[in-house]
C-alpha cells in the first residue's frame, strides 16, 4: 500500500485513532470537506465542539437570527449533491436560524456524514510530529487521534467577544452572548433588556427582544449603514427560476467579487450627477440587499467621495425612518465611510427606535462604566434590567485557530507564528505547519464573500491538492517562504488601496484589544481569488513544495 492511500489504520488497544485526514469543525465547510476527502476514499474523522451540526447556524440562535445571503444562493451547489440541491426550497427570501439548522441537518443525514463526527469534541492541541508526518490531536476531554491532514473548517465567527467590563460577574440577572445562544431560547416577556452592541446580530435581534421585553435599552458605540433587507417569504416562481438557471448563475457568483451572482456596473458614484444617483439609489433601495452596495456604483471601496454619496443616500433614510430627530442623528453614522464595517441588512430595526419601550443611549460619548449586580452604568446612572445581551461580536477569523493550540514544525505556536498579523500562501496554508489546511481562513476572501462560494472554493482546491498527493505519492505539502510573502505582500497592496484599514472594525482586527491591526480577509475578491488558485494548481501547486516524507513511514500509519 502506498503511503498515501487511504483506510483507517488497524489500532491497537488504548492507541489513539489514526486517520488519513482530521477535520476540525461540522458546518457548512466542515460538511462538504468531509464529503470531498470520502469520496477519495480517505478515512476522514471531524471533530465538532457542539452537539450537534451547523457551526455558526448551531450556535448563534438570537431572535431574529437569519442569513443576509439571499437563501436561494446560501446553500450547496450541485458539486456537493445535484439531488439536494433538487430537493430542498427555502420559505423565505432571507433564511431564518432553524431553517438553516435544518436544511445543515437534511445535508448530513442525505450524504450519510454523521458517522464520520465525533460531537462535543473541542480540539485543545493539535502538534505536527515531523518523524511521523502526522499531526496529533488532543481533545477536552482527554481523546487523542493523529491523521496525515489536518483541516480546520471552524469558520470565522466562532469565538464570542464579551468586553472585560469591570464587575461582568456581578451582574445578578440573565446574561447572554448571542453567539453562544441557549439552544432552548430565551423568553424576554416582561423583562427589561440592556442589548450592547450595534453590528449585524443586534440589528437583527433587537427589534425581536423589543417585540416581547417590557423594556430594551440598546448601547450603541458605533452606527452601522444598515440596509433594508425587505425579508419576506420566497416566491416560488422566483426560486424555481433560479433552480432551472443554477449552473450559470452559480458560476457567475464564482466568478464574481462577492461570491453572488449581482449585475456588477463599473460605474463611479461621482461621473454621475445628484439627480441621476439618486433612482439609482432608490431601486437598490426597494430591492432590499447588498444591491445598495453591489448594483449601484462600484467604487465605494477605493473612492472616498463617491462613497460620500451613498453614505449621505443612507443617513437620509435613516432621519426618514426615525421619528425622533435626537435618536435618529445618534443612528445617522458618520465617523466612517459605508461598506468599511459590515453593513447589516435590517427588518424593522429602526423603526424599533419609534416604539415606547426602546431607548437608543450613546455608549461612545459615554462609555459603559461598569456592570454591577442590578444592571450596567454609564454616564454615572444605573440602567437597571433583568438580562443583558452581549451582541458584541467575535475574535474573528484567528481567535478559534489560536484557541486550537496548533503547533507547527519545531514547536512553533500558529499564534507565534501570526504574532504580527497572519502570514499565509493563499490564506489556506502556512509555512511551518505542513499539511495544515484552513478553510475560509484570514488571507483569502471568506467573510468578504458569499460564504458558501468561498468555502466551495476552498475545500475543493483543499481536495484537489489531496488527489494531487495520492495520485504522485507525495506526502508533505508546505509552501515555500518566498510564495508566502509574495502572497502577504499582494494581499497587503489589495488591502491597502481600499478604504477598509482606516475604519475600526474587525475585518481589521480592531474589537479585539492588542490584536494586529490588518485586513484579515482578502479583499480581490472570489473570482479573482479562484482564478489565482486555479493557475496555481495548474502548474503543479506552484509555490508548494511537495515532497515524499523521508522518515521511514510507520506501520500504523498504513504505509
Ligand atoms: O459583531 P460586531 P456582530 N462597549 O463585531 C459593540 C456576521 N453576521 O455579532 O462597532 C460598547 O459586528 C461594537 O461597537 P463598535 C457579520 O459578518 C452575519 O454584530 O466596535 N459596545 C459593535 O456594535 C457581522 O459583521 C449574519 O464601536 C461594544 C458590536 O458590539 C459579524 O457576524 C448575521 C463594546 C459588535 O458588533 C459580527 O456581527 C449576524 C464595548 N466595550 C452577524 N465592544 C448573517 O448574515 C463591542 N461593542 C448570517
Amino acid at each position: 500500500m502506498s503511503e498515501n492511500q487511504a483506510t483507517m489504520a488497524p489500532q491497537a488497544e488504548g492507541q489513539a485513532p489514526e486517520f488519513d485526514a482530521i477535520v476540525v469543525g461540522a458546518g457548512f465547510s466542515g460538511l462538504y470537506m468531509l464529503h470531498s476527502l470520502r469520496r477519495q476514499g480517505l478515512s476522514v474523522r471531524v471533530y465538532e465542539q457542539g452537539g450537534g451540526v451547523g457551526g455558526t447556524w448551531y450556535w448563534n440562535g438570537y431572535p431574529g437570527a437569519r442569513c443576509d445571503s439571499e437563501s436561494v444562493y446560501y446553500m450547496f451547489t450541485d458539486h456537493m449533491s445535484e439531488e439536494i440541491l433538487g430537493e430542498w426550497d427555502w420559505s423565505e427570501r432571507y433564511a431564518a436560524q432553524p431553517e438553516i439548522l435544518r436544511y445543515l441537518e437534511f445535508v448530513t443525514d442525505k450524504m450519510d456524514l454523521r458517522r464520520d463526527i465525533q460531537f462535543n469534541a473541542r480540539v485543545v492541541s493539535a502538534v505536527y510530529a515531523p518523524e511521523r508526518n502526522r499531526w496529533d490531536i488532543r481533545l477536552a476531554d482527554g481523546g487523542a487521534a493523529s491523521a496525515r491532514f489536518l483541516i480546520t473548517a471552524v469558520g470565522c465567527l466562532s469565538s464570542t467577544n464579551t468586553p472585560k467590563f469591570p464587575g461582568i460577574d456581578t451582574f445578578a440577572g440573565e446574561s447572554y452572548h448571542t453567539g453562544a445562544w441557549p439552544h432552548e431560547g430565551v423568553d424576554f416577556t416582561g423583562k427589561r433588556v440592556a442589548v450592547i452592541g450595534t453590528g449585524a446580530t443586534a440589528v437583527q435581534a433587537v427589534p425581536e427582544i423589543a417585540k416581547q421585553a417590557a423594556h430594551v435599552w440598546v448601547f450603541q458605540r458605533t452606527p452601522n449603514y444598515d440596509i433594508p433587507g425587505r425579508n419576506r417569504p420566497l416566491d416560488s416562481g422566483y426560486a424555481a427560476g433560479v433552480k432551472a438557471d443554477y449552473k450559470d448563475l452559480w458560476q457567475k457568483a464564482r466568478e464574481s467579487g462577492f461570491g453572488l451572482p449581482y449585475q456588477i456596473v463599473e460605474r463611479s458614484a461621482v461621473d454621475y450627477s445628484q439627480e441621476e444617483r439618486q433612482p439609482i439609489f432608490e431601486a437598490a433601495w426597494a430591492k432590499g440587499g447588498f444591491y445598495m452596495g453591489l448594483e449601484t456604483f462600484s467604487d465605494y471601496l477605493v473612492n472616498r467621495e463617491s462613497n460620500d454619496t451613498v453614505s449621505e443616500f443612507l443617513r437620509s433614510k435613516i432621519r426618514e425612518m426615525v421619528k425622533d430627530p435626537a435618536a435618529a442623528e445618534l443612528l445617522a453614522p458618520k465617523d466612517h465611510p459605508f461598506f468599511t464595517k459590515r453593513p447589516p441588512l435590517e427588518n424593522g430595526y429602526y423603526e424599533t427606535f419609534n416604539r415606547d419601550n426602546v431607548t437608543l443611549l450613546n455608549a461612545r460619548t459615554t462609555p459603559i462604566e461598569e456592570i454591577t449586580p442590578r444592571g450596567v452604568r454609564m454616564g454615572g446612572h444605573e440602567y437597571e434590567v433583568d438580562a443583558i445581551v452581549y451582541a458584541t461580536g467575535f475574535d474573528a477569523m484567528t481567535g478559534t485557530l489560536f484557541g486550537m493550540g496548533i503547533t507547527g514544525r519545531d514547536g512553533l505556536r500558529l499564534q507565534d507564528k501570526w504574532r504580527d498579523g497572519p502570514r499565509t500562501y493563499l490564506g489556506l496554508t502556512t509555512r511551518g505547519f505542513p499539511n495544515l489546511f484552513v478553510i475560509t481562513g484570514p488571507q483569502s476572501p471568506s467573510v468578504l464573500s458569499n460564504m458558501p462560494v468561498a468555502i466551495e472554493q476552498n475545500v475543493e482546491w483543499i481536495a484537489g491538492l489531496i488527489q494531487h498527493m495520492t495520485a504522485n505519492n507525495l506526502a508533505v505539502a508546505e509552501p515555500a517562504q518566498v510564495a508566502e510573502d509574495k502572497w502577504v505582500a499582494h494581499h497587503d497592496e489589495v488591502a491597502a488601496a481600499t478604504l477598509l484599514l482606516g475604519t475600526d472594525s474587525w475585518w481589521v482586527g480592531a474589537n479585539i484589544p492588542g490584536k494586529p491591526r490588518t485586513l484579515y480577509p482578502y479583499v480581490g475578491g472570489v473570482g479573482p481569488f479562484r482564478a489565482i488558485c486555479q493557475e496555481v494548481a495548474e502548474k503543479g501547486y506552484e509555490g508548494l513544495v511537495l515532497t515524499r516524507h523521508e522518515a521511514p513511514a510507520p506501520a500504523a500509519a498504513g504505509g
